[in-house]
């Protein structure tokens, strides 16, 4: 099945999309995300100028070979850019082959293991009060697990802290916004606002909060003690993974699970996390670490010991990812939980797909394919808009970890 044409779509309802489609002498068709936050640009161009002119006459059912030709071929190999749009041809490749074989594509995975994809929640809030009545809101919604986070006191801004109660969009238009951090403020206040949680709602669903690679390991062990008694479900990138041997100081100090791996881009980036038990949960994505093929070979790593699938599941991974991975994550056995924020309605009329929430769950429709499509026609009325994601520094002006 020859591939004889492939092209890259840029669209922004909202907030910017890369997509990639790749069409075959067939006429059958497969698409992938290839959206990396920031710096959307990079991988289109990688894509548009490095990969598509090597992939017209190639077999598209050779899905496997492909992936080798793009990682190994590009000897510069691995890192968000390069993984991003192999991804993107990984996803849409294994599109077509189950476009082909007429199944949706969990089937070609092992089929259900499951029936539906249990995911989280985000309520946030500029103070405790607010948090805890977003939490109430989105378990009212009849979500089984909530992330929580919070404004802190004597911060002007903070991550996860949205305008729109349903929505988080952290890029903004323009240069990137600088935010400022205090670690210690911020570790003045969190205990609390999940005492509060528990308390008020109880210890019926499961609690998650993102850290978002702010603290040091001994302070991610502090706060991992500090919020034991509120039994959450994790607590997120504590600290910034490149070194991986940090979480040993983080698991010496305290037994709350810790769910790591949003930015990692292959199964070397996962594999001392892994293999020494530091995280509880990878959350390693479709789009950024090489598509269904690499990550279903770091779920299967991760299943040796005992670690569960938590794939990162924000508004800046397209519903292309977000249903592709719902598919991955419906056979696969150690599937954890699985993020959802829900996309804006422009977004899901760009991107029309199967997958629907239901008591908690993301459930997926039948259709071949991974199930979502692209129209292109809609997509054309949302030109690119240049936007970057914030940076951080801390009180005293040094660059710090957004
Ligand atoms: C966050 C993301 O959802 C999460 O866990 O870490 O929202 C992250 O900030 C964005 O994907 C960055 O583009
Ligand atoms: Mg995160």
């Amino acid at each position: 099945m020859k591939i004889t044409n492939a092209r890259v779509n840029i669209t922004c309802p909202g907030r910017n999309f890369v997509t990639l489609k790749i069409e075959t002498e067939k006429g059958l068709y497969g698409i992938g995300d290839a959206t990396l936050n920031g710096r959307e640009l990079a991988v289109a161009s990688y894509l548009s100028d490095h990969v598509i002119p090597c992939l017209i006459g190639r077999d598209a059912q050779r899905i496997e070979d492909i992936w080798q030709y793009l990682y190994r071929g590009s000897y510069w190999r691995g890192g968000p850019v390069t993984m991003s749009a192999i991804s993107a041809v990984d996803t849409a490749l294994w599109d077509i082959k189950a476009k082909a074989a007429n199944m949706p594509l969990y089937q070609l995975l092992g089929g259900k293991s499951r029936d539906g994809i249990m995911v989280y929640g985000h309520a946030n809030g500029r103070d405790i009060e607010e948090s805890c009545a977003a939490a109430e809101k989105f378990l009212s919604l009849g979500y089984k697990a909530v992330r929580v986070q919070s404004g802190v006191p004597g911060l002007e801004t903070i991550y996860g802290v949205s305008k729109d109660k349903m929505f988080y969009e952290p890029a903004t238009k323009g240069l990137p916004v600088e935010q400022v951090w205090s670690s210690a403020k911020y570790l003045n206040h969190i205990p609390a606002l999940f005492e509060t949680i528990r308390e008020r709602l109880g210890y019926e669903f499961h609690l998650l909060h993102d850290v978002h690679h702010r603290l040091t390991p001994i302070e991610a062990g502090q706060l991992g003690k500090a919020v034991e008694p509120y039994r959450l479900f994790w607590l997120e990138d504590p600290v910034p993974a490149e070194n991986q041997e940090s979480l040993r100081l983080i698991r010496q100090h305290t037994t709350t699970p810790l769910a790591i791996g949003e930015i990692f881009n292959t199964i070397w980036d996962c594999k001392t996390l892994i293999e020494n038990h530091l995280i509880d949960y990878i959350r390693t994505t479709i789009v950024h670490a090489g598509g269904i093929t690499h990550l279903r070979r770091i779920a299967d790593f991760a299943s040796l010991y005992h670690v569960r699938t938590g794939c990162h599941g924000a508004t800046d991974l397209s519903p292309v990812c977000l249903g592709a991975s719902l598919h991955l994550n419906l056979a696969i056995p150690n599937f954890g939980i699985h993020e959802y924020m829900r996309h804006t309605k422009e977004t899901d009329e760009v991107f029309p797909h199967d997958y629907y929430f239901e008591n908690g769950a993301l459930y997926l429709g039948d259709k071949p394919g991974h199930g979502v499509d692209l129209d292109e026609e809609k997509a054309a009325h949302y030109p690119y808009n240049p936007a970057y994601l914030p940076v951080n520094r801390l009180e005293d002006g040094t660059m710090w970890n957004w």
